[in-house]
């Protein structure tokens, strides 16, 4: 297959934001007595904030709080989240990472960003890559969060470029399922490795440049 674009995930592929989810979460699970740990964590991988949040609610019977009282707990984890985004710089974005995304450029691959976030531009601009990818589909441009397609559909479209023709980097096994949804093959790195869905296993973001040549 000639791919003619790399779509990637923004919180735990391109930058290690998921390690922030995961704080705020667990701020706000410790403040309401419920449990939380990495296992919990790695099934809001990829899925909106208001679903993590009934995730994490599932077992309790705060479960059955008013829409505008989940939307309150929402709002504080991601007040805690962004607090923490504010601490970050260029130095948070790993240089074998960059360096990999310019020779994919180089390579002649059109790059986007496809990610359920509604702050992958803060995140971006904080990393010092505002304006580098040649499209953003993100979790304000979209309706319905991975596994639904949705939001790599809407990056392929932005690109001017065919689903089939695109290929989607994710952390998540609900990423992976929704590249597949799209008709786009994924390759997998860091927890969705484990889901083994994936089309392709990365030991390391590097590894990319072995399979996009
Ligand atoms: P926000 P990704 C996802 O980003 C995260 O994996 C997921 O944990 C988070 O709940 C979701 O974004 C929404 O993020 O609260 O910032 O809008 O992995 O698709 O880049
Ligand atoms: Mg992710």
């Amino acid at each position: 297959m000639n791919y003619q674009a790399i779509i990637f995930d923004l919180d735990g592929v391109i930058v290690h934001t998921d390690r922030y989810h995961y704080l705020g979460w667990k701020a706000l699970a410790d403040r309401l007595g419920l449990p939380f740990d990495e296992t919990v964590n790695n099934r809001l991988r990829g899925v909106s904030r208001l679903e993590s949040l009934e995730i994490i609610l599932e077992n309790s019977e705060l479960k059955n709080l008013s829409p505008d009282e989940k939307t309150a707990l929402a709002t504080e984890k991601n007040e805690t989240y962004k607090t923490l985004l504010q601490a970050m710089t260029p130095a948070d974005l790993a240089g074998e990472v960059l360096s990999a995304l310019r020779t994919l450029r180089e390579r002649g691959y059109k790059l986007a960003i496809g990610s359920s976030s509604r702050n992958a531009k803060l995140i971006l601009e904080k990393i010092g890559l505002a304006g580098f990818f040649d499209a953003v589909s993100d979790g304000n441009n979209i309706v319905n969060s991975k596994p639904d397609p949705e939001v790599f559909l809407k990056a392929a479209e932005f690109l001017g470029v065919s689903p089939a023709a695109c290929a989607v980097v994710e952390d998540a096994g609900a990423g992976i399922e929704a590249a597949h949804r799209a008709g786009m093959k994924a390759a997998a790195i860091g927890d969705a490795v484990r889901h083994g869905s994936g089309d392709w296993n990365l030991g390391t973001f590097a590894d990319l440049l072995g399979i996009f040549r």
